[in-house]
């Protein structure tokens, strides 16, 4: 539930439920006029207690038939769960229940005694989706009715943290001079290699929705922003299936001028920290939401602990040999996979960054890493992952600055310089060198919350099969 203290009256309540409930005896005998979901309707005849929730509490309000209009009370008493109800009255304190002698007496509970209301939409029977009581539909069930299953405890718990974890990594950033910008989504040409684009129509000509502001962010710190950040919509067209997996996902990115691999790396893991600090600090309300759901599904609560800095590094070469010694099946030069990274986790369970993949298997825009080489003689880069057991939560790396070098680089993947000339000119004019990452916001909310596929921290996923609601 939301934290209101200082949320302003509005047209439809003059406080919220959590207002009410946290006043506690100090609003006694005042009138409120509060609004919620019908969560449950009980009583028969000329009482009815009605348990209102909205996103900041639930209360009782009890109603008595000659206290009020007839067929108001009537028609509240016969209305529908989740059903959006107003009431006016005065707030009391319940009876406090009977405990046995000697037990210490439960803190009051507080009500409103009803004497006025409206009922502002009913609600369909029967729910698609169980709000309060558990009824077991598939992931597909919820996301079609997301709106309902927006109001299950511990999904809305999920989607606070994620806001949580926007609001305190932008805060952290701020706090390292970094400023927020916004590249644009509607693109002539790709930033992350030109086969997984979504090609659109734009007017008379052909564009494409963006991959990542990967280009656009280096521009802007090549122009002298010096450090910035982007938490956006990048747009995928890869054809994987898998629970990590959406073709539209948001990526918090970082870019500065005057750093490389490692300074970016340092940023990254303050700045983990920080919000795991701040959640830990603030928020374990909303852990404990989710971990009430967890605990009636059978499964180990989450825990929020700041982990130590700095993160472990394990440079690619060593994450080979780490895997094969692990048994699994690896070489130089290949992709350190799921299954590969399962090894690895077991011996750094937490998050850990591989840096120096070699440059073959990093992007054009990433910074070969001079004087040294794989065990294969290949070319390393100053390209890193950070990992979190099985998956990996942020790509990123210093940047080719010279712009001969970048040149190349296109070229050697198969593009063409004169197609990136929008982007190639702006290190014509001298370049700072420049380093940065991209997280995926999804990807590290699995790991906050439990969660085991990206679509449940994802308000309205798009996925191969998606695009409703
Ligand atoms: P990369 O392509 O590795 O790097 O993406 C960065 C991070 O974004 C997340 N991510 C995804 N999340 C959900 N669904 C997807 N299809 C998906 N693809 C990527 C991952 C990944 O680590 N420009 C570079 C970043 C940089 O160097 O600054 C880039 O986009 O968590």
């Amino acid at each position: 539930m939301r934290d209101s203290t200082n949320w302003e009256p509005t047209a439809y309540r003059t406080h919220t439920i959590g207002q009410v409930v946290a006043a506690g005896e100090s609003l006694v005998g005042s009138e409120v006029t509060i609004a919620g979901y019908a969560e449950t309707v009980r009583g028969r005849g000329a009482i009815c207690f009605l348990m209102l929730r909205d996103g900041t509490g639930r209360i009782q309000a009890f109603l008595k038939k000659d206290n009020m209009d007839d067929d108001l009370f009537d028609s509240i008493q016969s209305s529908t769960r989740e059903s959006t109800i107003q009431i006016t009255g005065k707030v009391a304190k319940k009876r406090p229940p009977k405990v046995p002698e000697g037990d210490p007496l439960p803190p009051p509970e507080f009500e409103v005694n009803a004497e006025d209301g409206m009922i502002l939409a009913v609600s369909d029977t029967p729910l698609p989706v169980g709000v309060t009581d558990e009824v077991n539909v598939g992931l597909d069930v919820r996301l079609d009715n997301r709106h309902l299953d927006l109001r299950r405890a511990h999904v809305n718990a999920m989607f606070q943290l994620r806001s949580k974890v926007l609001q305190y990594g932008r805060e952290h950033l701020i706090s390292e001079g970094f400023q927020e910008i916004n590249s644009p989504k509607i693109i002539a040409a790709a930033a992350e290699g030109g086969t997984n684009l979504f090609p659109m129509k734009y007017f008379e000509t052909d564009a494409y929705l963006s991959q990542s502001p990967q280009l656009y962010k280096q521009l802007a710190v090549l122009g002298g922003l010096e450090r910035v950040f982007e938490i956006g919509a990048a747009f995928r067209a890869e054809k994987h299936d898998t629970y990590r997996h959406l073709n539209e996902f948001v990526s918090f990115d970082i870019e500065g001028a005057w750093m490389d691999d490692e300074d970016v790396m340092g940023v990254q893991e303050r700045m983990i920290s920080h919000i795991w600090c701040k959640i830990s600090e603030n928020d374990m309300g909303l852990i404990d939401a989710v971990n009430e759901y967890r605990e009636s599904q059978g499964k180990d609560p989450v825990t929020v602990e700041a982990p130590a800095l700095p993160f472990p590094r394990i440079p690619y070469c060593e994450a080979i040999d780490i895997v094969k010694q692990g048994g699994g099946e690896i070489s130089w030069g290949d992709d350190i996979e799921s299954h590969h990274c399962d090894i690895i986790a077991e011996k750094y369970p937490g998050f850990h960054f591989i840096p120096r993949w070699p440059m073959s298997m990093k992007p054009f825009y990433i910074h070969h890493k001079e004087g040294e080489e794989g065990s294969t003689g290949g070319q390393l880069s100053r390209g890193f992952d950070l990992n979190y057991g099985r998956d990996e939560m942020t790509s990123g790396g210093a940047r080719e600055h010279r712009v001969e070098v970048l040149e190349q680089n296109l070229r050697d993947v198969g593009l063409d310089p004169a197609d990136f000339t929008f982007y190639t000119d702006g290190f014509r004019y001298g370049a700072p060198p420049h380093a940065g990452w991209g997280l995926g916001v999804a990807r590290l909310l699995m790991v906050l919350t439990g969660a085991g596929n990206v679509r449940e921290v994802v308000l309205f996923p798009r996925d191969r099969s998606r695009v409703t609601p």
